[in-house]
């Protein structure tokens, strides 16, 4: 059950079926036995690369499962629990980066890493992905949202139409990059989603897998520390090839 509207939203319940609902957007996050051991295993990973970074490696790749973009403060779904890249950013911030750029580049609207950081200026969050007025999360990632109070102006969304290819995505992705260049961030945390792969099962752009590389050139070519986090990607066969062309692309390999 879902507090929607016209329901008390604010009072937690005390029954675990009711509190699933309170803590969630969607049905797409569930529990069974290894769940909880998954989720903080991603947790450590995002942790791991982030510490590698922090100790001078250029970019370190943190290979997530579950992914965690949809996650907000206190919400799960869309196959997130626990939100890696807020987690990794929020780190680096403790850990003395004075800003952080989120560069969400998966298909779908990194719903819970604007809502994390909406009011704050010192993690900036750009998203590119489908138009959330017919693709999912639905309900958050219009152009229109730039964050309030301190944090008004650092985040960014760039909503797409299906059918989206390289030049139109690629002009997207470049104007993301000059915003993320003039926030001079000291450090870089990419939502890497490859779903928007042109045989994405369940997604509607159109990238090949000769995009991928072109992505990584792109943004090593920011010069910043760079950590990539994985989020979506669902065309089985080619997930690892995408994915790896980011980041041979990076290495400029
Ligand atoms: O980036 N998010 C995803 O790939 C999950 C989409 C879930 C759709 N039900
Ligand atoms: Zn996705």
């Amino acid at each position: 059950t879902w507090p929607t509207r016209g329901l008390r939203g604010d009072v937690p319940p005390k029954r675990i079926d009711a509190l699933l609902g309170y803590y969630s957007f969607d049905a797409g996050a569930t529990f069974v036995e290894g769940t909880w051991k998954a989720i903080k295993s991603s947790y450590d990973v995002a942790l791991t690369a982030a510490a590698l970074v922090k100790g001078g490696e250029r970019t370190a790749f943190a290979l997530c499962r579950p992914p965690g973009h949809h996650a907000g403060a206190a919400f799960m779904g869309g196959y997130c629990f626990i939100n890696n890249a807020a987690v990794v950013a929020q780190w680096s911030r403790d850990q003395g980066a004075s800003r952080v750029s989120i560069l969400d580049i998966d298909y779908h609207h990194g719903n819970g890493t604007q809502e994390i950081f909406y009011r704050r200026g010192d993690v900036q969050v750009l998203n590119l992905h489908g138009d959330p007025m017919v693709e999912y999360p639905f309900f958050l990632g219009h152009a229109d949202e730039r964050g309030e109070d301190e944090g008004e102006g650092f985040n960014v969304n760039y909503p797409m139409p299906f059918g989206t290819n390289w030049d139109s995505w690629n002009a997207a992705l470049e104007d993301a990059c000059a915003k993320l260049a003039a926030y001079a961030p000291d450090v870089v945390v990419v939502s890497l989603g490859v779903d928007t792969f042109e045989k994405d099962p369940i997604s509607q752009f159109k990238l090949k897998s000769e995009d991928y590389p072109k992505i990584g050139r792109r943004i090593a070519k920011l010069g910043l520390p760079t950590l990539f986090v994985m989020e979506g990607g669902y065309a089985v066969e080619e997930i690892g090839i995408n994915a790896v062309g980011v980041l041979t692309g990076f290495e400029d390999r």
